[in-house]
């Protein structure tokens, strides 16, 4: 399965399209404005999101409510479009409105894409760069990934996220009883925390970085129930399933770094405080009696819970100014004012969770693949049935 995604932050809409899903899979639109409408929520957000209602349109692909087997085009309208219909505009310009529009953004901001995305198309403008490495992308990739998500749910198979850390502030609650009950609490808390006290700590921290006309990152935890084992690949380096996931969590934009399990402390310990133990019973099959590895072992899932975090560096568009050049003058410069996110971290935990489901989903897609989704959701029950019994 593959997605490609189009569209500019500020252009008429964003679009995907998804080649490879099996037909018959069941599909709503709800299924899928209830992923968008949990990306646009996040203490943190700046403006934007008052403006936009991200709803989807299907476009091609489903046909009463199923899968056709064709590819599934998916739309998302930009509210903010009719706000930038000159500048944004398809046409070449009106002479009348030169002026107005032709004024170039020649001053990069250090950490943003604007520089070297220059660098790479030879824009001067370098609009022509943001407009399309904002993170409004992830809205089609929210998308994409809940596309997913029904097909995993279908399958039998859980995904959800949390933040677990944000500006310094980690939450201390590491037990849950369920992904579920991770669900319902994290839904409720602004900040996607399961921890009240360090979730309110959070917002403080994120009003203080406001404030201070600056911005906070943090750590997003996504967890994956249900996965059957050996799924991924330990014979082709870029079939590593594993590896899959590590490079999705780190195309999020802003995304600096991820560990699975107990991550990077397995540097840290001996090799039997790291490795799980291998148990057997009739019920479960093989299972480990601890997960510190987070669900892989060979760049195969084990069929334990998948556990991943990723980084989110803070994001790079100040109302504090860092210094740069103008590539008009070469002359440093220190101002600049844009609207933005002083802490986009609560909504990079959807993205997260979608993005990853993207890359299970493919991966079940690729080794059970089938034409017909029953056939897929029997191969699929077959191989955790016969790992039972192995
Ligand atoms: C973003 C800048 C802001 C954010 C945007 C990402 O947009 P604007 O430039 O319109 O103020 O709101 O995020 C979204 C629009 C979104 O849907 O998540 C950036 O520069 O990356």
């Amino acid at each position: 399965m593959r997605y490609l995604t189009s569209g500019e932050s500020h252009g008429p809409q964003l679009t995907t399209i998804i080649e490879g899903l099996p037909a018959g899979m069941p599909l709503l639109d709800s299924d899928i404005n209830e992923e968008l409408a949990r990306r646009q929520k996040g203490y943190g957000r700046g403006r934007r999101m008052q403006i936009e209602k991200d709803t989807v349109q299907i476009t091609g692909g489903i046909r009463h409510g199923y899968t056709l087997g064709s590819p599934v085009a998916l739309v998302v309208e930009n509210n903010d479009w009719k706000h930038w219909t000159k500048i944004m505009g398809q046409e070449p310009l009106n002479p009348e409105d030169e002026a107005e529009v032709k004024r170039k953004i020649s001053r990069p901001r250090p950490g943003h894409a604007d520089l070297n995305g220059a660098l790479k198309y030879g824009h001067r403008d370098m609009r022509n760069v943001l407009e399309r490495s904002s993170a409004r992308e992830t809205t089609v990739r929210v998308a994409a990934g809940a596309v997913a998500k029904k097909l995993l749910s279908e399958l039998g198979i859980q995904v959800a996220a949390h933040v677990i850390e944000i500006g310094g502030v980690a939450s201390s609650v590491k037990e849950y009883s369920s992904l579920e009950e991770l669900k319902e609490i994290t839904e409720e808390s602004p900040v996607r925390c399961l921890d009240p006290d360090a979730g309110q700590k959070m917002m403080e921290a994120i009003d203080t970085a406001k404030e201070n006309g600056d911005s906070i990152g943090g750590v997003v935890e996504v967890i994956v129930e249900g996965m059957p084992p050996g799924v991924g690949s330990y014979v082709h380096y870029d079939r590593k399933l594993d590896s899959k996931l590590a490079g999705a969590m780190v195309s999020i934009n802003a995304f600096k770094g991820v560990e699975f399990g107990i991550g990077f402390e397995a540097a840290r310990k001996p090799g039997s405080e790291v490795h799980d133990e291998i148990v057997w019973d009739p019920e479960r099959g093989y299972y480990r009696k601890t997960n510190r590895l987070g669900g892989f072992e060979g760049g195969m899932s084990t069929g334990m819970p998948i556990v991943v975090r990723g980084v989110m560096k803070p994001i790079p568009t100040l109302y504090k100014p860092l210094q740069s050049v103008d590539i008009e003058t070469k002359e440093p410069f220190s101002a600049s004012i844009e609207r933005s996110d002083s802490c986009a971290v609560p909504a990079a935990a959807v993205v997260a969770e979608n993005v990853i489901a993207w890359e299970l989903a493919a991966a079940l897609v690729d080794q059970f693949y089938s034409d017909r989704f029953e056939t897929l959701k029997a191969t699929v029950e077959e191989q955790r049935k016969f790992a039972r019994e192995f």
